[in-house]
């Protein structure tokens, strides 16, 4: 299997997060792309490709063109306004508010356009957003080639990043990108799994009207876990979309067994939707040891992930996400796609 990796993502670093009230390092790092990188390597999955340039039209179409424009403009604009440390927002558009009212200052602005103060920018991260979506687009287009699966090592990762916010360490929602390659390119219904630890909040409000992308998510129920405000059983899409999402929420705790009893849930109604192709979110932040996440797998679970998704049958993107155990998402994340290519 052919993996897309960009160094552009390296510049996406030194972020910070609020986390208990104190502003600390990111969780999101550098490294954690690099682990990943050299476990590709190590596993001896396939060559690692830079990503072909793209356009951001798919971008514009899966997110409001105005955000895709603030997001390639926010560092200089807060670099311009006297600013030097990362850029994070302090005032959010919420319940009782207008999110129509665009103000003009980039400080206001950085809440308009998130959902949460988890997605920083410092000078490098628009480079680094731009190569992540490359990545998930060039891998779309080597499966829409062909190819029965490629593997898009995108940093920062996106399945938080809805229509126009930004949140959650996430900016372009990278596997909708690539799902919406993946129709423009010719499959008629395509279905996103998001296996991160965190609902895809970002993926199920962009396809939640839509029938021709089915969206599949297995995390940690809203009740306890971020992000808190989306990720319900009872969320099944509306409209034309309405029974295209299917949302398994797990409580913390969860281990292999009742996990991959969710998985088959999905898996199957994957098929029953009848997908043509599938991009797969592959957060491995479900690990026991992750630092965020209250998930129990274990590293030899993952390849058993992999097995389960190739049985599908289906031209499958994996698009990478999250996992903050640095010392083994790399070993976390080639298991799932080594468990996909023995299948
Ligand atoms: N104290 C992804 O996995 N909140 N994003 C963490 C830490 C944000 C996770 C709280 C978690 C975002 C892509
Ligand atoms: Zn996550």
């Amino acid at each position: 299997m052919k993996s897309v990796h960009s160094p552009l993502h390296a510049g996406h670093a030194g972020q910070t997060e609020l986390v208990a009230g104190r502003i600390l390092p990111g969780f999101e790092r550098p490294e954690r792309a690099e682990f990943v990188r050299a476990a590709v390597e190590r596993a001896g999955l396939g060559p690692i490709l830079e990503p072909t340039p793209q356009t951001l039209d798919v971008a514009r179409r899966v997110h409001r063109p105005d955000y895709v424009d603030f997001l390639r403009q926010a560092w200089d604009l807060w670099v311009t306004a006297g600013n030097d440390g990362p850029a994070l927002p302090f005032v959010w558009p919420t319940r009782g508010l207008r999110d129509d009212l665009r103000p003009e200052k980039i400080s206001a602005l950085l809440g308009f356009y998130a959902f949460d103060g988890g997605s920083a920018f410092v000078a490098g991260t628009w480079g680094a957003i731009e190569s992540s979506y490359a990545c998930a687009l060039t891998a779309a287009d080597i499966v829409a080639a062909g190819e029965r699966a490629a593997f898009a090592l995108a940093r920062p990762p996106g399945h938080h990043a809805g229509r126009r916010t930004a949140g959650g360490y996430c900016y372009l929602n990278n596997a909708a990108c690539a799902a919406e390659r993946l129709r423009d390119r010719g499959a008629k219904r395509v279905a996103v799994l998001d296996v991160d630890f965190h609902h895809g909040n970002g993926t199920q409000e962009i396809f939640w009207t839509r029938a021709d992308v089915a969206v599949v998510n297995l995390h940690g129920d809203p009740a306890t876990e971020y992000p808190y405000f989306l990720g319900a059983a009872d969320e099944i899409g509306a409209g034309p979309g309405e029974g295209y999402n299917l949302n398994l929420p797990m409580p913390p705790g969860t281990d292999w067994a009742v996990w991959s009893e969710a998985l088959e849930r999905g898996c199957r109604h994957i098929a029953e939707v009848g997908a043509e192709a599938l991009v797969v979110s592959l957060g491995v932040d479900t690990y026991e040891g992750d630092p965020i996440s209250h998930f129990r797998l274990k590293t030899a679970d993952y390849p058993a992930i992999g097995a389960r998704i190739a049985r599908l049958g289906l031209p499958t993107v994996f698009v990478l996400e999250g996992g903050y155990a640095v010392a083994a998402i790399g070993d976390n994340v080639t298991g799932v796609l080594t468990g996909f290519e023995c299948a």
